[in-house]
C-alpha cells in the first residue's frame, strides 16, 4: 500500500505551573516565599531520515504529544522541562498545520523543524518577591502547548516525471530502463498509484517517477484527475510520452500540455523531452510524418525521440539525453536535490509495498543547510554539521565564538547570509542559540 498523506493530532507540551509556597523551618516562623517555577513544555520536532520512505507509520499512529513541563515546588523547586518529541519523517515530507499552512519542507536527510511549540512554564511565587511585597500569593500557570490537526504530505523526489495519455507505454519504459515491475496491460488506467524506478546509463542512476496517465479535463477531477501530479512535481525533467499510433498527434499532445498548465505554471515551465512510443510496428514515413506533425506545434529544435520500448529502439539515446538535463537542471540550482539512490526492495514495516522501494540517500548531506530569513536582522540556520559546531561552541569566549564564525564563512553560510541583507549586527540562530553575526 502507498502512504502519500496522513491527518495528524499534533500537540507539544503544557508549561507547568509555578508553585506557591513558603518557607516553614521550626524558628523562622514567618518563612518568605519559596515556590518554584514550572517547567518548560515539550516541543514536537520533524526530522527527515532517508532510512525512510513512506508515511505508512502515521496510518495507526494518528496522535503525536510531547510532554508536559512538571509543575514548580516548594524549596524554589523548578518543574523538570517536557521531553521533546522527535517524529522522524521521510525526506521531502511536508507538514501542514489546521488552516492549511506549511510549518515544515523538509528537504534533505537531518533537517529538522519544530512542528508546535511546548508551552512556557509559569513563574512561582518566590518569583514575585520585592521590598513591598514580602508575601505574594500569586503564582503564574504554565502556558499550554501548541496544538492542531495537521496534515503531513509526501513528496517523491524523482528526478524524471513521465506524463502522457493512459496507454501511451509509460510504465513499460519504466520496466525496460529500471528494475521496476509495474503492472502493464492494453488497457487504460492500468497504472493507479505511482511507480519509482532507477534508470542507470553510462554508470549514473537517476529516478523516473511513473504516475497515472491523464486525459483532457484531468484538472477538473476526470479520469484519474490530477492528483498525483504533485509526485512529480520537484522532478527536474519531464518525459512526455505519446503513442506513435495516435490520431491528431499534435492535438493529444497539446491536450496534456493545457493539463499541465492548468495544474501549475512551474510544471509547464519544466524542461520536457518528448518521445514517440511504440515505433517497432510502424514504417519509417510513417514515423516521419507523425514527428512533423508534432514540430507544428512543438517546434524544430524541442527534443524529439522515436522510440519503442519493446525492441529497445533509441533507448539509450533517451536515457542519455533524459540525464544531460537531469545533470543540467541539478547544476542550475546547485545545493538541492542531489541524491545519491539505492534501492531497498521489499517490505516496510511489515507491509509490503506495492511501490519499489527507493532509499534517497543524500550525499554528505551533513554538510548541507539552509537559512531561513525570518527578518534582516533575524536568520535560522539549519544542517547537521553547522548545529554540531553551534552546540560545541561557548558563546561566553570570544575564541570559541570567533571559532564558529569562520566555520560559517567556511562553508559558505555567511557568504548566502550577507546576500540575504544580514549584517555583523543581525542576530543568527542555530540548534537554537543565538548570537550575533559579527564581523565576518
Ligand atoms: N508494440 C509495442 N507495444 C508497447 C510498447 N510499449 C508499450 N506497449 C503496449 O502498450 C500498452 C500500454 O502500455 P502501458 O505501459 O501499460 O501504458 P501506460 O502509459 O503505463 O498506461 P496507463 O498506466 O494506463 O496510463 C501495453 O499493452 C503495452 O504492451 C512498445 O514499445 N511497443
Ligand atoms: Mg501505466
Amino acid at each position: 500500500m502507498f502512504i502519500d498523506t496522513a491527518k495528524v493530532f499534533i500537540k507539544a507540551g503544557d508549561g507547568g505551573s509555578g508553585a506557591v509556597s513558603f518557607r516553614h523551618e521550626i524558628y523562622i516562623p514567618k518563612g518568605g516565599p519559596d515556590g518554584g517555577n514550572g517547567g518548560q513544555g515539550g516541543d514536537v520536532i520533524f526530522r527527515a531520515t532517508k532510512d525512510m520512505n513512506t508515511l505508512l507509520k502515521f496510518r495507526y499512529a494518528p496522535e503525536l504529544k510531547a510532554k508536559d513541563g512538571a509543575n514548580g515546588a516548594k524549596r524554589l523547586c523548578a518543574g523538570r522541562s517536557g521531553e521533546d518529541l522527535v517524529v522522524e519523517v521521510p525526506v521531502g515530507t511536508i507538514v501542514r498545520d489546521g488552516s492549511g499552512k506549511i510549518v515544515a519542507d523538509l528537504t534533505f536527510d537531518g533537517d529538522w523543524k519544530i512542528v508546535a511549540k511546548g508551552g512556557e512554564g509559569g513563574f512561582g511565587n518566590a518569583h514575585f518577591k520585592s521590598s513591598t511585597r514580602q508575601t505574594p500569593k500569586i503564582a503564574e500557570k504554565g502556558v499550554p502547548g501548541e496544538e492542531y490537526t495537521g496534515e503531513i504530505e509526501l513528496k517523491l523526489l524523482a528526478d524524471v516525471g513521465l506524463v502522457g495519455f493512459p496507454n501511451a507505454g509509460k510504465s513499460t519504459f519504466l520496466s525496460v530502463v529500471s528494475n521496476a515491475r509495474p503492472e502493464i496491460a492494453n488497457y487504460e488506467f492500468t497504472t493507479l498509484t505511482p511507480n519509482l524506478g532507477v534508470a542507470t546509463i553510462d554508470q549514473n542512476d537517476f529516478l523516473i517517477a511513473d504516475i497515472p496517465g491523464l486525459i483532457e479535463g484531468a484538472s477538473d477531477g476526470k479520469g484519474l484527475g490530477d492528483k498525483f501530479l504533485k509526485h512529480i512535481e520537484r522532478t527536474s525533467v519531464l518525459l512526455h510520452l505519446i503513442d506513435a499510433y495516435s490520431e491528431n498527434i499534435a492535438e493529444k499532445y497539446t491536450a496534456i500540455r493545457n493539463e499541465l498548465e492548468k495544474y501549475s505554471e512551474d510544471l509547464i515551465g519544466r524542461n520536457e523531452i518528448i518521445a514517440l512510443t511504440k515505433i517497432d510496428g510502424l514504417d519509417d514515413e510513417i514515423i516521419a510524418s507523425q514527428i512533423a506533425a508534432l514540430r507544428e506545434v512543438v517546434g524544430v529544435d524541442a527534443p524529439v525521440f522515436a522510440i519503442s520500448s519493446l525492441s529497445h529502439t533509441n533507448i539509450e539515446n533517451l536515457l542519455r539525453e533524459l540525464l544531460k538535463q537531469v545533470r543540467a537542471v541539478k547544476l542550475a540550482n546547485e545545493g538541492s536535490g542531489k541524491y545519491a539512490l539505492e534501492i531497498a526492495e521489499g517490505f516496510v514495516d511489515g507491509e509490503e509495498m506495492d511501490l519499489p522501494v527507493i532509499k534517497l540517500e543524500a550525499k554528505n548531506s551533513d554538510d548541507k543547510w539552509r537559512i531561513e530569513k525570518l527578518s534582516d536582522k533575524m536568520f535560522v540556520v539549519y544542517g547537521a554539521k553547522i548545529e554540531k559546531f553551534a552546540l560545541k561552541t561557548d558563546f561566553g569566549n570570544f575564541h570559541s565564538a570567533n571559532r564558529l564564525r569562520d566555520i560559517l564563512q567556511k562553508m559558505g553560510i555567511a557568504a548566502e547570509l550577507s546576500r540575504q541583507g544580514a549584517d555583523e549586527l543581525s542576530e543568527i540562530t542555530i540548534a537554537g542559540l543565538t548570537f550575533l553575526l559579527g564581523k565576518q
